[in-house]
């Protein structure tokens, strides 16, 4: 048996290179939609399906096998770095992250400790490396954006207004620009890490930072994203910027040194477009469709896919995570109809 040779239309789409098909891959392709992810999660926490190397490569591949996606992504999550410096996470079912000892204070910002990524996180350059092995197509390594991930670190867990976020930035900016200085510093460490060990792009989520307008997202995000994606630049390697919900951020984003902007499904790949940004688009399905009738899903994605093939460097994913209750089946028939789409075919 010959091996499948690499696919590599997902860089192509990254560096806006013409591509034989529309790459796809989904956010949260792997994870508990899967009877084979759920048999493995029911043996394991989560944190310890990242500690065993070869449970999260295992847990990356099986999207890929599965589904026959253009990229696969890490198994982790955006607090494995975190755990190390001295927050005190967990991620528990049907909520998320935990964390046992919020941060209030500029003490609290600088207890905070210093990601030394061979010797926190070992396990998941160690996973990587099997990966590279193993995988026909392109890794995607990645890492949360300092706003998201100070989010967590100073609610305690998911919030939906970040009212204790969004007032310590107003009220304690020395703090807040010191927590950003850290998780500036721990991103670009983390990514850079991941990088040498194989990762072939990087996706920075900032899942929630469309909670700030764009004055705050200029004067308070801004700089720490630059410093990042700039840093990032000089490996070489696509860099992926995706938040939920950031439509009034797009103008602002285009001028970042990034190379793919991920959209979620509240802002039309032609809106994006007329808004100014150049960039390679990657988006936007409302996952939610992939609860609808097969025929309203595939029209939309027909939609999207018109939309995002006007001009080169556009990647079909999701606007946002893919449910616990999507089903395997809708996702493969997704896949291959993204696959067999040929513009004005
Ligand atoms: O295939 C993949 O995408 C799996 C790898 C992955 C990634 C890229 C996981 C595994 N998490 C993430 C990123 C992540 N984690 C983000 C950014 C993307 C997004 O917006 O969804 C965020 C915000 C988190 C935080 C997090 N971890 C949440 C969201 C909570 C909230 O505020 O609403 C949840 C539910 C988790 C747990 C988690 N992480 C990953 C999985 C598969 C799960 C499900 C839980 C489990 O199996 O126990």
């Amino acid at each position: 048996m010959t091996a499948k040779p690499f696919n590599d239309t997902f860089l192509k789409a990254c560096r806006q290179e013409p591509t034989d098909h529309v790459p796809v891959w989904y956010m949260r392709q792997a994870g508990r939609y899967q009877p084979e992810y759920r048999a493995i999660r029911a043996k394991h926490t989560f944190f310890e399906m990242n500690y065993i190397p070869e449970v999260c490569a295992e847990v990356t591949r099986l999207p890929v096998e599965q589904l026959g996606v253009d990229a696969a992504i890490l198994f982790a999550d955006i607090m494995t770095p975190l755990k190390p410096i001295g927050v005190d996470v967990n991620i528990e079912s049907g909520i998320g992250p935990v964390i046992a000892n919020p941060i209030g204070s500029l003490e609290d910002v600088h207890r905070l400790g210093e990601l030394d990524p061979d010797t926190h996180v070992p396990y998941i350059m160690e996973a990587i490396k099997i990966l590279r092995q193993q995988l026909p197509v392109p890794l995607i390594g990645f890492a949360g954006a300092p706003f998201t991930l100070a989010s967590y670190m100073i609610e305690g867990g998911p919030s939906k207004h970040y009212h204790k976020t969004k007032s310590f930035m107003y009220t304690q900016p020395a703090a807040w620009e010191k927590l950003m200085e850290k998780l500036g510093t721990l991103t670009i460490t983390y990514l850079k890490a991941q990088i040498a060990a194989g990762a072939q792009a990087v996706q920075v989520f900032d899942s929630w930072v469309g909670a700030l307008n764009d004055e705050d997202y200029r004067t308070f995000i801004a700089p720490v994203m630059n410093r990042i994606l700039l840093s990032l630049r000089e490996t070489g390697v696509p860099t992926i910027y995706f938040g939920v919900g950031c439509g009034h951020l797009l103008e602002e984003w285009n001028k970042l040194p990034v190379d793919v902007v991920g959209l979620d499904w509240r802002t039309s790949i032609t809106k994006a477009r007329e808004l100014g940004v150049t960039k390679t688009l990657q988006g936007n399905l409302d996952p939610t469709l992939l609860l609808a009738p097969w025929e309203k899903l595939e029209a939309k994605a027909k939609e999207i896919l018109d939309e995002g093939t006007q001009q080169p460097g556009y990647i079909f994913n999701l606007g946002h995570g893919v449910f616990p209750d999507a089903k395997v089946e809708t996702l493969q028939k997704l896949t291959s109809f993204i696959h067999s789409y040929r513009r004005n075919a």
